[in-house]
């Protein structure tokens, strides 16, 4: 490694290039360069995104450009939107306009919590639904294993709780559908960011995808939040014996008990101590259908590994699963794909 590679945190990323903010301000007191990738990154498979700790070298102070040379391992990663390194999940649903779905609440929320990070659920836009309204929300997501914030960019409620947690050191992502209000409280918090929001259209109240990029931003020192771009249906795990392990109150059950069979996958099979009733039945029934859907699409490739949790049938993976379940899972998925926009 040539003598001068700088430490430094990639802040932004933009087309090709990124932000690098320096750990220690360098000649002329430049304390961010635009940095490309050196090739040898790429090579390697290792693409940098926003959170990463990297070394630039080859820095050219009177433009403010250098080359990122190394990429530091990661603690932790959030897939979609792309951040290392994240200390903290924030998963920012609109509780009206756009409409509170929770099919794409619990998505975004098994997206979190595949990071193995700390999540904490915000409900934006409490100004938009009755009290009443928003106290079910609150208590529904308590019983889920969330204990959510309630705020109102408009109003200003709850944004002095949500401050407090965003100025814990390290690093937080908002992550959420398009049009929630991620931009608009970050400016409710700091309002000197003016980062552009936009307004909500259509029957549906959708959100236009106003935030572009990924970008991190100081709350206080060492509490940096990335700003993200919405967007509408977060990916589920490959494996659906993974799928458990992301929904807290099923982890909090099955640290009491054990299932008769260790590849029961909770869907009412006899000896699963889970059951049935939990109110996310549904959904985690939902998702888990779509795990299964998409195994089965990826098994029809050749030279595809079988999935635990799935059994060799002629050609294809079989789900351990009520086929009525499956058909109907089909159905759903092409509605999805149908109605999805980003
Ligand atoms: N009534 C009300 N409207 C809000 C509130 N917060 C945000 N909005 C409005 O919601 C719309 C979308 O806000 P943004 O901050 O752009 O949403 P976003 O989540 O950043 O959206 P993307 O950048 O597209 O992902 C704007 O018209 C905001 O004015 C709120 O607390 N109450
Ligand atoms: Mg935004
Ligand atoms: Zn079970």
């Amino acid at each position: 490694m040539a003598v001068e590679a700088l430490p430094g945190l990639v802040v932004a990323m933009v087309a090709n290039f990124c932000w690098v903010a320096l750990d220690q301000p360098g000649t002329r007191g430049v304390e961010r360069l635009l940095c490309t990738r050196r090739t040898r990154l790429g090579k390697s498979g290792q693409t940098i995104c926003v959170g990463d700790r990297v070394r630039v070298d080859g820095v050219d102070w009177a433009q403010a450009r250098g080359a990122v040379a190394v990429l530091e391992p990661r603690q932790s990663l959030l897939n979609r939107p792309a951040v290392a390194n994240v200390s903290l999940v924030v998963v920012v649903v609109a509780l009206a306009e756009p409409t509170l779905d929770p099919l794409q609440l619990t998505r975004f929320l098994i997206t979190a919590e595949s990071t193995g990070q700390p999540v904490l659920l915000v409900f934006s836009k409490a100004d938009c639904l009755p009290m009443a309204e928003v106290e079910a929300w609150r208590t529904r997501a308590a019983a889920w294993g969330y204990p959510a914030l309630v705020i109102s960019s408009q109003s200003g409620m709850g944004l002095g709780a949500l401050s407090s947690r965003l100025a814990e050191p390290g690093i937080a992502v908002l992550c959420g559908p398009s049009g929630v209000g991620k931009s608009s409280l970050l400016n409710g918090l700091r309002p000197e960011l003016t980062l552009r929001v936009g307004a909500v259209s259509g029957r549906l109240q959708r959100g236009r995808h106003t935030t572009r990029h990924v970008e991190l931003f100081s709350m206080a020192p060492g509490a940096l939040v990335a700003d993200t771009p919405g967007f509408n249906r977060p990916q589920l795990p490959g494996d659906p014996a993974e799928l458990s392990a992301l929904f807290p109150e099923l982890r909090q059950c099955l640290s009491q008990g054990s299932c008769r069979f260790s590849n029961c996958l909770h869907q009412g099979d006899p000896g699963c101590v889970v059951g049935t009733a939990w109110d996310r039945y549904g959904l985690y029934s939902q998702c888990l259908a779509d795990v299964i859907a998409e195994a089965e699409r990826q098994s029809r490739s050749p030279g595809r590994p079988e999935l635990p949790g799935l059994r060799q049938r002629g050609g294809r993976l079989e789900p351990r699963l009520d086929p009525s379940l499956r058909q109907g899972s089909r159905k759903r998925q092409r509605q999805e794909e149908m109605s999805e926009d980003s």
